[in-house]
């Protein structure tokens, strides 16, 4: 292993599966290496994804529960424990205090969790007065969840939306093709053989999804796991209570196999019902991401799509362009007296052009 890792010039060697404190310190001592195991890189993970206060403090608690019986005073870089707690562990000697301040950091955080809780309810109404909906990326580990937040929002990001991006990296707000506007938030990846201790960890970082009024569930076509991939993400929403809200099962990374296959799996994973939609994509590529966001807009609850038929006179070319900066135009006949045009939007939009309308085409869905 010594010979492997100066082979490659390994910053750290990672173990995936859980160590114990004797393991770690003899493989740090042996390999004169940072040792890292599945649950130190999870843990991390998370504390990348956690948002809200709960979260963050139950992550950390985690870290810290965790690390404490692994610290061996040497190496220990003291720093990747949030709390200020000070630089590298100087030795031995340093080893004892080390431990009662991290207890005591525990302490301080269970009471700290204790009164996040109590506030919950007050948090949690305040943020479901923001007018924006939140649609949720869930997906198991490397699906591609970021990549696809990243090509949906880039290019699309509204300037009033920059707000929530420098709050927080992973949300932020975009327009679907009727103008609405929704927040999308991307979520840490869906691992199988959590350790137990963690998964409280883990629900704490997943609250925007319980929040959210839809889930994409993006998952990589390409693996031959794929059906064991969605069936884990499924249970996890299932236990979040989230199994209910609108679902489009988004087929990533489809530019790994043929157009064939891509519309065999589609077809299958439609007829399998568990999804309110399914759609083919290539995040990386910037494929069918406009048969999403189409696809989204069907299935946002709340103020629901339809399209209606309007005739507007010259007249009235405010109430023209008020339809189009908030539906999506499909067809347009221009006359002598005016304007025809066909037009999907919400109906909180229609009914404000109501007195305009010739006849109710269709509902959308
Ligand atoms: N070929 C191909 N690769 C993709 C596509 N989308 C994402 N990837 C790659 O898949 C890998 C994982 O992508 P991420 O977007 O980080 O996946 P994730 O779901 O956010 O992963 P976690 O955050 O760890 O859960 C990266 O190497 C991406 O470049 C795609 O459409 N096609
Ligand atoms: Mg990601």
């Amino acid at each position: 292993l010594r010979i492997a890792a100066n082979e490659f010039d390994a910053d750290f060697v990672l173990f995936d599966h859980e160590l114990t404190a004797t393991q770690l310190r003899n493989l740090e001592k042996q390999l004169d290496l940072r040792v890292l195991d599945r649950t130190q890189l999870i843990l991390d993970i998370f504390a990348g994804h956690a948002r809200t206060r709960e979260g963050s403090l139950q992550v950390e608690l985690a870290q810290l529960q965790y690390l404490a019986p692994r610290l061996t005073g040497r190496g220990v870089e003291m720093s990747r424990l949030a709390g200020g707690i000070g630089a590298r562990g100087p030795g031995e000697t340093q080893l004892e205090t080390d431990r009662r301040r991290i207890g005591r950091r525990i302490a301080k955080l269970e009471a700290q969790l204790e009164s996040v809780r109590a506030h919950r309810g007050r948090q949690r109404k305040k943020r479901s007065a923001v007018p924006l909906s939140t649609v949720a990326l869930v997906g198991y580990t490397n699906a591609g969840k970021s990549t696809l937040f990243n090509a949906l929002t880039s290019g699309n990001v509204l300037a009033d939306a920059r707000m929530f991006a420098t709050l927080d990296p992973t949300i932020r707000a975009f327009e679907l093709p009727s103008h609405r506007r929704v927040l999308v938030s991307d979520t840490v990846g869906f691992i199988s053989r959590l350790p137990p201790g963690l998964v409280r960890a883990f629900r704490a970082t997943l609250e925007e999804v319980t929040e959210s009024v839809m889930c994409l569930h993006v998952v990589d076509v390409s693996s031959p796991q794929r059906r064991a991939h969605i069936q884990e993400v499924n249970k996890v929403l299932e236990e979040l209570d989230a199994r209910d809200k609108p679902q489009i099962l988004v087929l990533n990374k489809c530019d790994r196999i043929t157009l064939e296959e891509a519309e065999r799996i589609r077809a299958s994973e439609f007829a399998a019902g568990e999804h309110l939609d399914v759609v083919a994509i290539s995040a990386l590529k910037n494929e069918g991401l406009d048969q999403l966001l189409v696809a989204m807009d069907g299935s946002l609850p709340g103020d629901p799509l339809s399209t209606v038929r309007y005739r507007f006179p010259h007249t009235e070319a405010d109430k023209l362009s008020f339809l189009y900066s908030h539906g999506r135009i499909t067809e347009r006949v221009d006359d002598e007296e005016g304007v025809e045009v066909t037009a999907e939007a919400a109906a909180s939009v229609h009914q404000r052009l109501a007195d305009q309308a010739v006849k109710r085409a269709q509902d959308s869905r």
